[in-house]
């Protein structure tokens, strides 16, 4: 078991959101189970929370109808490198980009929103995809003197595993609480298997991977 100390430990609640989910606009398979599951973590031992918002402009640069002749799931080469081209989704203001009204946000203490340049995108609750612009979760996070986080939410082998990765170089203690995450595992096989690469990649870097039941009070 993990005993959580509420005064250092945080959960981190990844783009919640229901653009995410079945019948949103980049659905992720299950994407709405994470509701509940993160719901009874913010119930329990968890004194505090963070999450993030992904928010863009029409006409983002991630979005593929940006791209004349480019289709969803795509590359293409922007001026910081290689970007996946995603279905215009989280459009700043739409009822599908706000957290999900069923999340309990009372625990929530700082919500990051991210990709709103036009220009970047961004997948870490840390750093656009620029690895250059940061969102000051960190400073935020290191004035709270929070040492450990628990990642939940969407998608599991993008926000969620881009956010644990540049956690655990920041120097946190870093989990990622697997059933109350969701991912995409994009059907294109360039990218391989999204989800057991992300976890793989990420085991490596000395994020751990748990189970909710795992948490104790
Ligand atoms: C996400 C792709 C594009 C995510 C956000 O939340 O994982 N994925 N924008
Ligand atoms: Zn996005």
């Amino acid at each position: 078991m993990i005993a959580i100390d509420p005064a250092t430990d945080i959960l981190g609640v990844v783009d919640v959101q229901p653009t995410f989910m079945p019948g949103g606009e980049l659905p992720v398979p299950e994407g709405d189970a994470v509701v509940p599951a993160v719901n009874r973590l913010l119930a329990g031992p968890f004194r505090h929370a963070f999450a993030t918002q992904d928010w863009h402009p029409p006409g983002h640069s991630s979005f593929a109808s940006a791209h004349p002749g480019k289709a969803p799931y795509d590359t293409v080469t922007l001026a910081y490198g290689l970007q996946t081209l995603w279905p215009d989704h989280a459009l700043q203001s739409s009822a599908n980009a706000a957290l999900h009204p069923d999340l309990d946000t009372r625990r929530i203490d700082l919500i990051i929103r991210k990709g709103n340049d036009p220009a970047i995108d961004s997948y870490s609750a840390f750093m656009e995809n620029d690895r250059i612009t940061v969102t000051g979760l960190h400073g935020w996070l290191r004035a709270r003197g929070v040492r450990r986080i628990f990642f939940t939410g969407l998608a599991t082998d993008f926000c969620v595993a881009w956010s644990a990765e540049d956690a655990a170089a920041l120097g946190y203690g870093v989990f990622v609480i697997a059933d109350a995450c969701r991912g995409i595992g994009l059907p294109d096989p360039r990218h391989g298997d999204g989800i057991a690469a992300a976890r793989h990649r990420l085991t490596q870097r000395g994020v751990r991977w748990i189970g909710a039941e795992e948490i104790a009070g």
